[in-house]
């Protein structure tokens, strides 16, 4: 069952692609006409937590668990090589149920030797199966996601989402690397980062809505859809400025329909300190190979260049400051959940 499911996933992504709108059209920067900066002085190396990353562009979690996906993990894992960015996979729990298909998994290791790989696992892990799955990867951090409407959508799905938080805690107290908290698209907001800052967690990634959307990816697996529930979540950029709120900027990972460098830009300056990307690329993939995944990649490298050049901010830290002004519904939004957009305006 879930070896199919792992499959059926990546077709129904690619067919309903990336829907709606994950809200960075309301976030404008201001026009800065002397940036008094150079391309080539721009440094986009980042960290997340303690862990450095050479660039903020995060490959998202997307597969493993079945025969076709190990050579989707292992092209995903060339690009993430040859462009120099972080990886996760898709969960391993069918790896950790069914240790014949683990080699979908560590197919990203043997590719990529040195690079920056992150595991995945549902809340519903142990601490046994967490270290598992790092030692399976030889993973540089673990995510641990993050998905109660998937779930509930499924007919198979989980039906009881009771301990999730102590389960995290005490995966993080346990397992050797940082791990990461991340939504699979439908977002984090800020009554859930408040819960989630508590725990020994390195960072949390916001998973908003405007990309992928699994609920209409699992309506389509569905006998009768519930379709009325194809727009529950918040998009990205809400999901951002909640989250933020409560998390301290480079602790952020923006995530949820980001496709190219001008919204990677914004989602960093909200202060993410990087930007995951997973149904986009899953798309250049699989419809134009892998040198297309490359060069996708490295043109969004470039256009954050370009953008981060235009606004004078030559690191990361430095584009955490430019002014950002906040309009449109998302406004609207934290006016009425009371959350301050004036200090991104003037600062
Ligand atoms: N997220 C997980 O944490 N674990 C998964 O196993 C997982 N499987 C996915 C499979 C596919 C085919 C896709 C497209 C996404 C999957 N995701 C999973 C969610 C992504 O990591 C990401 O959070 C979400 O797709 C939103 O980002 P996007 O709009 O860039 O696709």
């Amino acid at each position: 069952m879930r070896m199919s499911r792992k499959m059926e996933h990546v077709e129904h992504a690619l067919r309903i692609g990336q829907v709606g709108n994950q809200g960075l059209a309301d976030i404008k920067f201001v026009h800065n006409c002397l940036p008094d900066a150079s391309v080539d002085d721009i440094h986009l190396h980042t960290a997340i937590g303690d862990l450095d990353l050479s660039s903020p562009i995060l490959i998202n979690a997307m597969t493993g668990g079945a025969d076709e996906t190990r050579s989707i993990n292992r092209e995903l894992a060339v690009a993430a090589r040859e462009c120099g960015l972080a990886m996760a996979v898709g969960s391993q729990m069918s790896a950790i149920k069914n240790p014949e298909v683990a080699s979908s998994y560590r197919v990203v290791r043997s590719v990529n030797p040195d690079g920056i790989l992150i595991g995945n696992l549902g809340s519903e892990a142990t601490v046994e199966q967490a270290l598992r799955a790092v030692e399976m990867i030889g993973a540089n951090a673990l995510q641990i996601h993050l998905n109660v409407m998937q779930e509930l959508i499924m007919p198979e799905g989980d039906r009881s989402f009771k301990g999730a938080l102590e389960r995290i805690a005490d995966i993080a107290s346990n397992v050797p690397v940082p791990v990461i908290v991340k939504e699979v698209g439908f977002g984090i907001m800020r009554e859930s980062a408040a819960k989630l800052i508590r725990l020994p967690i390195a960072a949390i990634d916001v998973g908003g809505t405007g990309g992928t959307n699994f609920a209409a990816i699992e309506n389509a697996r569905r006998p009768q859809a519930y379709e009325w529930l194809n727009d529950w979540g918040n998009p990205t950029a809400i999901a951002l400025l909640e989250s933020l709120s409560v998390w301290p900027r480079g602790r952020v990972i923006a995530s949820g329909g980001i496709r190219n460098g001008l919204e990677c830009a914004k989602a960093l300056a909200l202060g993410a300190s990087a930007a995951g990307i997973a149904g986009a690329a899953l798309r250049v993939l699989q419809t134009e190979g892998t040198a297309a995944l490359i060069d996708y990649l490295r043109r969004i490298h470039e256009e954050l260049r370009l953008v981060m050049t235009a606004l004078g901010a030559a690191s990361i830290e430095e584009l955490w400051n430019v002014p950002l002004v906040v309009s449109g519904e998302s406004a609207e939004w934290c006016e009425l959940r009371g959350i301050d957009i004036r200090t991104y305006a003037r600062r």
